[in-house]
C-alpha cells in the first residue's frame, strides 16, 4: 500500500488539517501517517482555543520512525507551530524524502489577506524556504503573494480585470523552478465563480466552481490531501485538479445549505465517493 506522511496539527473542531487529511488520505487507499505538529481544541479562527505547539516533541518522534525504517511515497506538509518546527520540518524532508517521495508542500499562512494569528513574519520566510524545495504547492491566493513577495491589495485591485487570472497565473508560473514543478492556486475568487490554478511549466490551465457563500476552515487542507494522494497515485495533477474542485464545490454547497458557520468547515464526509472519479 502507498503510503504519505502528513505533518500538521490535530484540531478538535474546524473539519481541517488532519481531521481532513485522514479521511482523504485513506478513503483513496493510502496509508496516512500523521506527523502532528500541535493539538488545539478548535482551529484558530474560532474566538477561543487552547494550543499546544507539539514542536518539543518532534524529534522523539521523527527518531522512533527513523528506527522504524519506514519511507514514503509522499510527504505533505501544512500547518506549523512555531519557526524552530520550521527547521526541524526542513530537517525531516531531508532525511525522509528519496528520489520516489513527491513532496506537496501546504504553504498554509494566511486567508484574506491577513496572515494567521499563530504565524510570524519570521515563520512565513521558512515557509516560503520549504516550499521551494516541493514538487508540488498549494497556496491560496494570499499565500501566492507571501510567496511571490508582492502584496496582496495590489492584486485584489485588478480583481475585476479582463485578463485576472492570466495575471495571477503568470506570478504563479514565476515560482516554478526544476525542482518546484506545479504551482497550484487555490480559491480564486473571478467574476462570481472560484478558480484554481494549475500551472506548471510553459503552461496554466484552471478549473471553476460555483460559489457559495464564503470561505470556509478546512478547504485549503482537504484540496492538498486529494492533491497528495493522487499526486502518488501517478494520476496527472490536471484530472486531480479536477476532482478536488468538485469535491470541494459538492462539500461547500452541502455545508452552504445547513447554514453551518464558516469556522466549523465543510460537509465533505458526504462527497469522499466523488474522489473515486478519475
Ligand atoms: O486550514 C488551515 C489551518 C490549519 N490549522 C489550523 C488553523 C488553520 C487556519 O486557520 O487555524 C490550526
Amino acid at each position: 500500500m502507498k503510503r504519505i506522511a502528513v505533518i500538521g496539527d490535530i484540531s478538535g473542531f474546524g473539519r481541517c488539517s488532519l481531521t481532513a487529511a485522514i479521511p482523504v488520505i485513506s478513503s483513496l487507499g493510502i496509508e496516512c501517517c500523521p506527523f502532528p505538529t500541535a493539538v488545539l481544541s478548535a482551529q484558530t479562527g474560532y474566538r477561543s482555543y487552547h494550543f499546544v505547539d507539539l514542536t518539543n516533541e518532534f524529534s522523539a518522534y521523527e527518531n522512533e520512525w527513523q528506527k522504524l525504517g519506514y519511507s514514503f511515497d509522499g510527504i505533505l506538509t501544512g500547518y506549523i507551530a512555531s519557526p524552530a518546527q520550521a527547521d526541524l520540518i526542513t530537517s525531516f524532508i531531508k532525511k525522509f524524502k528519496t528520489k520516489n517521495t513527491v513532496l506537496v508542500v501546504d504553504p498554509v499562512m494566511a486567508d484574506d489577506g491577513e496572515i494567521y494569528g499563530t504565524y510570524s513574519q519570521e515563520l512565513c520566510e521558512k515557509v516560503a524556504e520549504i516550499a521551494k524545495s516541493a514538487d508540488i504547492i498549494t497556496p491560496n491566493l494570499s499565500e501566492l503573494c507571501i510567496l511571490a513577495d508582492v502584496n496582496y491589495r495590489d492584486i485584489i485591485e485588478k480583481s475585476e480585470d479582463e485578463n485576472y487570472i492570466e495575471f495571477i497565473s503568470s506570478i504563479a508560473e514565476k515560482l516554478i523552478t526544476k525542482t518546484l514543478k506545479s504551482v497550484i492556486v487555490t480559491g480564486v475568487r473571478y467574476k462570481g465563480e472560484i478558480y484554481n490554478i494549475l500551472c506548471e511549466k510553459g503552461s496554466c490551465r484552471y478549473i471553476k466552481s460555483k460559489i457559495f457563500g464564503g470561505s470556509y476552515s478546512g478547504t485549503g487542507d482537504l484540496f492538498a490531501s486529494v492533491i497528495a494522494a493522487k499526486a502518488v497515485q501517478g494520476i496527472p495533477l490536471k484530472n486531480a485538479v479536477n476532482t478536488a474542485s468538485k469535491f470541494i464545490e459538492k462539500s461547500v454547497e452541502s455545508t452552504f445549505s445547513e447554514g453551518t458557520d464558516r469556522n466549523d468547515g465543510i460537509n465533505f464526509q458526504y462527497f469522499l465517493e466523488v474522489l473515486k472519479s478519475d
